[in-house]
């Protein structure tokens, strides 16, 4: 736990419980101005204020120093802001703040003081030390310049081991469009997907430089090359990755490439990706930080659910990484990785990461894609589980079909998906597609070998996986920010 002296007093005078017993004085005093609400625990009062507007906070909060406390949480006012903007209305963020952001006035003075858990909580997780960015050593990293691709293929895609390409994109990370004042000369009026809103890049940078949530709010828009084409043709998938099968789909291949930025604590909770697909990642400005479990090793405190589709992260990455980051770091399947301005992150299809950004000011572009290597998987995933494809806009006629629950429209789509691939496969990469069937008929358990190849005993040769490379997935995941 972090020492208590590394964290600013709250703005509202809000103390953990503890200090309290530390200093024999009374929990229920200090809630004394709650009236009726003192006879719930902080935590529903919070819950019950969530009901409310900003009219009902502000009047709340001259009511009494401890409503003043509990109706000024910076939680509760995201929520009336984001309310505020609706689907299309443009959100604004100012002074630090989401209160003062709605109520247009600088925070007054403190209040009094409250022994509250449920409010100092995210107060700590706000200022929390950040993890370490240097001197991690866990995860493989290699000098574009001293990296071939043959090299990259073998040792690392083939394999499934992340690896993080120095200067895999020092090319693009060198032009001077990922600037901030410039991307806010130039695209601040432009409008990007943020969390499922949409906010205007200058308003989002000032709000990602300066604010006081716990899980900040990450620009993360599959769209970007709509609203700025000249970031989109300001980079070039590195070397490594431009063999992407799902190209040949021209167009109708699912979600693949996303233009992310953020601020300081922001990034993105533990997952997988989807459909099979492996990652490059390339940072253009700022610091990120990445944690990485292989492919059939569960991160502590992460619940997949048994189908495969929903992964449950029941907490932030800072609330993660105080309750668990300790334990990660000592099992032996941890790998962790930093990366700055110009390297390339390869995440391999499967791999659990989870990535949290270091500085104020954070942009990195991300494909998913598919190469030869990936394809058995990829093809074998829609084959044994098309309901788990994601990232395709449905066709209204299977969303229309009464008939059809949400898992069989899943896989009406991941299906056609499938036909789709396998038909521009063998009219443009029949070669591709001949070796991957070939891979998949292979029989994937060592006594299928044996059955199938009974002189692999004879002449005394132990037998090898048959696919090296399925990188364990079992399911695909997606997540409810894209
Ligand atoms: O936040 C990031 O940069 C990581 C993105 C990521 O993990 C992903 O796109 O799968």
């Amino acid at each position: 736990m972090e020492p208590q002296s590394s964290i600013p007093p709250h703005p509202y005078g809000v103390e953990p419980a503890g200090s309290a017993f530390a200093r024999n004085l009374s929990i229920a005093v200090s809630r004394r101005g709650l009236g009726h609400l003192a006879t719930v625990d902080d935590a529903t009062v919070l819950h019950v204020l969530g009901y409310t507007d900003g009219a009902a906070l502000c009047a709340l909060a001259i009511a009494s120093g401890a409503l003043r406390c509990f109706a000024s949480s910076e939680d509760l006012w995201r929520a009336v802001a984001l309310r505020r903007a609706g689907d299309d209305g443009a959100i604004t963020y100012c002074g630090g703040s989401w209160k003062q952001s709605v109520v247009g006035a600088p925070r007054a003075n403190v209040a009094k003081h409250l022994f509250s858990d449920a409010l100092y909580h995210s107060h700590r997780l706000v200022h929390a030390a950040p993890l370490a960015s240097s001197g991690l050593g866990s995860c493989a990293r290699r000098r574009a310049a001293d990296l071939s691709v043959d090299a990259f293929v073998k040792d690392f895609e083939r394999a499934g081991v992340p690896v993080v390409i120095e200067g895999g994109a020092a090319d693009a990370a060198a032009r001077d469009v990922w600037d901030r004042d410039v991307l806010q000369d130039r695209l601040g009026a432009r409008v990007f997907h943020v969390g499922g809103y949409a906010f205007g890049l200058a308003e989002f940078l000032k709000y990602a430089e300066n604010n006081a949530d716990d899980t900040p709010l990450y620009l993360f828009d599959k769209r970007f090359a709509e609203a700025a084409p000249e970031l989109a043709a300001a980079y070039e998938p590195p070397k490594y990755f431009d063999d992407d099968l799902f190209g040949l789909l021209d167009g109708r291949r699912p979600d693949w490439r996303w233009l992310i930025v953020g601020g300081t604590r922001s990034g993105s909770a533990w997952h997988k990706d989807p459909n099979g697909t492996s990652a490059w990642n390339a940072t253009l400005r700022g610091r990120k930080r990445w944690l990485f479990f292989p492919p059939r090793t569960t991160p502590p405190g992460v619940r997949p659910s048994a189908d495969g589709l929903d992964l449950v992260a029941p907490m932030s990455i800072a609330e993660w990484t105080r309750a668990f980051y300790a334990e990660a770091k000592a099992h032996p399947h941890f790998v962790e990785a930093h990366s700055g301005p110009g390297d390339v992150v390869f995440v391999p299809r499967g791999w659990w990461h989870c990535v949290v950004n270091q500085d104020a000011f954070t942009v990195a572009v991300t494909h998913n894609f598919c190469s030869p290597r990936g394809l058995s998987t990829t093809l074998g995933l829609l084959r044994r589980s098309p309901h788990l494809v994601s990232g395709l806009v449905r066709d209204e006629r299977v969303d229309e079909c009464d008939d059809l629950d949400e898992v069989a429209k899943r896989a009406v789509v991941g299906a056609a998906l499938h036909d789709r691939l396998v038909a521009a496969l063998l009219r443009r990469r029949p070669d591709a597609l001949a070796a991957t069937e070939a891979d998949l008929a292979r029989p994937t358990t060592m006594w299928g070998r044996l059955i199938a190849e009974p002189g692999l005993v004879v002449a005394g040769v132990a037998p090898k996986r048959a696919r090296v490379d399925d990188g364990g997935v079992s399911g695909g995941f997606s997540f409810g920010f894209r």
